[in-house]
């Protein structure tokens, strides 16, 4: 197991595709471990596989109150979903920034789990909106896409100054 670094936004790599996994083996669950630790670490409640660049349609989650539910979906899709809900969202690819984002309310999301196995999840609430916000990082999607153009760019400018201060 590891810690792995977090790609932060404006990186060009979180705009990848990620491939989906065609076979559940060792390293696809010792990503699974390294990813936990990594979002444990970080701290934050998901963390996609994209986002410490490893270009592969996994995900983990753990939004309990003490830590102890973690969650890990291999090709996760979402098959069913109904209402909506605005929550305030942050991304670990994008620290310090927090803003509402519209979501479905319920979402069914149908899985493979890490011994390999298809699984069906439904979710609500914040569970629901952090399995939507992983799933999109998976097709190169940031929760600030869903924001104004002018906030977009007011964000890149704020984390492009901090990335430069940090050099
Ligand atoms: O830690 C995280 N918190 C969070 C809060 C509201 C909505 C979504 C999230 S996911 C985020 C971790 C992350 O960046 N996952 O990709
Ligand atoms: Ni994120």
């Amino acid at each position: 197991m590891a810690i792995l670094n977090i790609l932060r936004y404006p990186d060009p790599r979180l705009r990848r595709i990620a491939e989906p996994v065609t076979e559940v083996d060792g390293a696809v669950r010792t990503l699974i471990d390294s990813m936990a630790e990594t979002m444990y670490r970080a701290p934050g409640i998901g963390l996609a596989a994209i986002q410490v660049d490893v270009c592969r349609r996994v995900i983990v989650v753990d939004v309990s109150e003490h830590r102890d539910a973690l969650q890990a979906f291999i090709n996760p899709r979402i098959v069913e979903q109904d209402g909506l809900q605005v929550m305030e969202e942050g991304c670990l690819s994008v620290p310090g920034i927090f803003e509402p984002v519209e979501r479905a309310r319920r979402i069914l999301v149908r899985a493979v789990d890490r011994d390999g196995h298809e699984f069906e999840r439904e979710a609500d609430g914040l569970l629901a909106v952090c399995i939507a916000h992983e799933i999109d990082h998976l097709d190169g999607k940031v929760f600030v896409d869903y924001l104004s153009r002018l906030k977009q760019n007011r964000i890149r400018k704020k984390l492009e100054k901090q990335e430069k201060l940090a050099m």
